[in-house]
């Protein structure tokens, strides 16, 4: 048994769903975990008896002009490694969460192992700053064991901020009892769909780098041909945008905007084909929710989508602004029920087989007894 701290962010987003999942199994599997996050965890919505939770408690003292969230963190993190006598702490993101972690290391008396997974967008959009470059840099070269989540994320992060580190790819993994295809047909008659129309779903935080308007604009040239419906799931900046988008293309009855769903397997399993044209993804778990419950997926060739989707086998892959392929891909698999239900299946064996969380949790601890084991 190990005693395993984790800090995420706590909201929504891939990388807390990755975060409490990876901790819930590894509870599962007889492991005593520590969540020392700023609120309890999104996905955390059951008791487990050997899963713990330390709140980050930001103080608001006036000679602080702002709370100082990273050191409250890290004071944190040194109080837990040392009362509960931690083994490894796991954080997900560098900055700060790593940084955090290696000051609260040397805080600490006992002694514990720093692993950090890169999920992204430290690396993608801080890494760009210089001001953060040298403290990302230093947050995963002082960390014991790093993780990315895709073969593109560890490329990425070699050339950007010329590191000099080993990084294992560990994908991400959905927890297969949440996420498979249910027999939910009048979903479908509750949001007014008829039987023999196909859905296509979008599910995203709707910021800029999503592209959700590419979704729509192809959307547009798949309804000519196929009589469909899309799904916009989630919420965000570009929300507003696309409405008047849909609006001004009048969609209105054919674009149905769900804002933010807890329960997104209910809404895959009504779906027929998932679109994510995103300029910026790591990885895009999404995907592999989608394909857990047997939908396949249309991505752009950016980052770790084309790592996930299996071009010709699960879905396809588009370049980025290729709204005409897009269309021409999705209407040709929609008309082809054959061709649909293969890649259906394809999906399903590809996210059971290549992502399967008994393998990918299994892979998490093999690289914590690995740092364990180096002292
Ligand atoms: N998500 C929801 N509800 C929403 C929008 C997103 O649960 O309304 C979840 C997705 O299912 C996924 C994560 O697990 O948030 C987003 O992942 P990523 O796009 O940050 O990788």
């Amino acid at each position: 048994m190990k005693k395993i701290g984790i800090t995420c962010y706590p909201t929504v987003g891939g990388s807390g769903v990755i975060a409490t999942e990876l901790g819930i199994q590894l509870a599962e599997q007889g492991h005593e975990i520590h969540f020392i996050t700023s609120s309890i965890p999104f996905r955390l919505n059951h008791i487990y008896p050997t899963i713990f939770y330390h709140e980050v408690e930001l103080n608001h003292y006036p000679v602080f002009q702002y709370p100082p969230y990273d050191l409250s963190l890290a004071s944190k993190m040194a109080e837990v490694i040392d009362r509960e006598k931690l083994d490894i702490l796991h954080v997900h993101y560098a900055m700060p969460h790593a940084v955090c972690a290696i000051l609260a290391k040397e805080i600490a008396q006992h002694d514990v192992k720093i692993v950090t997974t890169l999920h992204g967008t430290d690396i993608t959009v801080l890494g760009i700053d210089r001001t953060f470059k040298k403290m990302i840099k230093y947050g995963i070269e002082q960390s014991d064991a790093v993780t990315a989540v895709s073969e593109s994320l560890v490329e990425q992060t070699t050339d950007m901020l010329e590191i000099n580190k080993e990084m294992s790819v560990i994908y991400n993994f959905v927890n297969e009892k949440e996420y498979q295809k249910k027999e939910t047909l009048n979903i479908k008659q509750q949001y007014g769909i008829q039987q023999d129309e196909k859905v296509i779903i979008h599910i995203s935080n709707f910021r800029k780098v999503k592209r959700v308007n590419d979704v729509i604009h192809a959307f547009n040239l798949i309804q000519r041909q196929v009589k469909s419906k899309l799904l916009l799931v989630g919420d965000g900046p570009e929300y507003a945008d696309v409405c008047q988008l849909v609006d001004s293309l009048r969609l209105q009855d054919q674009v149905l905007f769900l804002g933010k769903q807890k329960n997104v397997s209910d809404l895959l399993s009504i779906s027929d084909l998932k679109l994510l044209l995103s300029e910026k993804e790591s990885f895009g778990l999404v995907l592999l929710e989608a394909m857990s419950c047997e939908v396949p997926c249309i991505g752009t060739n950016v980052g770790g989508i084309p790592e996930v989707i299996r071009h010709g086998e699960t879905g396809y892959i588009v370049e980025l602004g290729d709204i005409e392929k897009t269309a021409a891909y999705a209407v040709h698999l929609l008309n082809n029920q054959d061709l649909l239900n293969r890649f259906s299946l394809q999906s399903l064996d590809r996210a059971r087989t290549h992502f399967h969380s008994k393998e990918i949790v299994k892979q998490y601890l093999d690289l914590y007894d690995q740092v364990l084991s180096s002292s």
